[in-house]
């Protein structure tokens, strides 16, 4: 199976190297179109019962409205998290033959919103294996200038796996901590609709506030090789726990289903639990420090 994927050997060559590209045209203007409709209903959904004001929420609430696994709740997003060209590059990113999708979310940084504190992703997934990887799919033009990204690039090669804590913190300290090594932060200029920028689970990365009169909408996708498994520490969460798979066994359910290879036409049954991402889940976020 071979969807239409842009991905050329030079673009697989920089994800390697940086730990993050952008993919140009992986989406239509249409399906921008379509897809961003589709998510903002379902972030609407999730989200209008929250009356309380940018300044009323929390410092990691300022960064952005974040709705997760909507793919399980909402029949018309899950052909973009299950999208045969965003899972195909992925997979090719990592080098596998098959992944699985770990969950999606919709991070809307809304005007006036904060930065994003900066952090790596994966000390906040229990999964042993590192070959992880987020598209970061923008429903418009997104630039520095309305809550863009940015990347310390090469990081994921430096052997870092620490859980920055921007729950209830700050995050890592690009310029001073160590654990950006004195390298960087690189802000791509602009991501237009219709490009998608991954990064690797390793990757450290931040984005800018959105001081812009309009909320920055973007959905994500995090995607791991199948085979993986289970971490083998008591972190907890929903996507292991859930479907009962215990520390050292392989992550394989219906709750996170294969997303490449697979037709488009073939999207998967959501499992039939309610789906508990959407009002939390007993010890997550996590909101101590912890290793992983
Ligand atoms: O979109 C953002 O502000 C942050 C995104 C992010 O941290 C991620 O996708 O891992």
């Amino acid at each position: 199976m071979s969807p239409r994927t842009p991905v050329s050997d030079a673009l697989v060559k920089e994800f390697a190297e940086r730990g993050f590209v952008i993919v140009p045209e992986l989406l239509t203007a249409a399906e921008i179109t379509l897809f961003g409709n589709s998510v903002d209903r379902a972030v609407h959904s999730r989200m209008s019962s929250d009356t309380r004001s940018l300044d009323q929420k929390t410092r990691y609430e300022q960064s952005f409205q974040q709705c997760l696994n909507l793919w399980e709740d909402f029949p018309e997003v899950r052909p973009l998290s299950f999208h045969p060209r965003l899972a195909a590059t992925a997979a090719r990113l990592l080098g596998v033959e098959r992944v699985r999708i770990w969950h999606d979310q919709a991070l809307y940084k809304e005007a006036g919103g904060q930065s994003t504190a900066a952090h790596q992703d994966q000390p906040y997934w229990p999964i042993q294996e590192t070959d992880t990887v987020t598209a970061w799919i923008p429903f418009e033009d997104v630039t520095p200038a309305n809550g863009g990204m940015g990347y310390v690039p090469g990081s994921h090669r430096f052997g870092v796996r620490k859980f920055a804590n921007i729950f209830t913190g700050d995050g890592f300290d690009l310029a001073h901590g160590a654990e950006a090594r004195g390298v960087a932060v690189y802000f791509p200029e602009r991501v237009p609709a219709g490009c998608v920028a991954f990064h690797h689970g390793l990757t450290l990365h931040t984005a800018r506030p959105n001081p812009s009169e309009r909320t920055r909408r973007v959905h994500t996708v995090i995607y791991f090789a199948d085979g993986s498994h289970r971490a083998r520490n008591e972190f907890p969460h929903p996507c292991v726990d859930r479907p009962g798979i215990r520390p050292g066994e392989r992550i394989a359910s219906d709750h996170t289903p294969i997303a490449w290879p697979r037709p488009a036409t073939d999207l998967p049954v959501p499992p039939p639990l309610p789906n508990p991402l959407r009002r939390g889940w007993p010890g997550w976020p996590p909101r101590t420090e912890a290793s992983s």
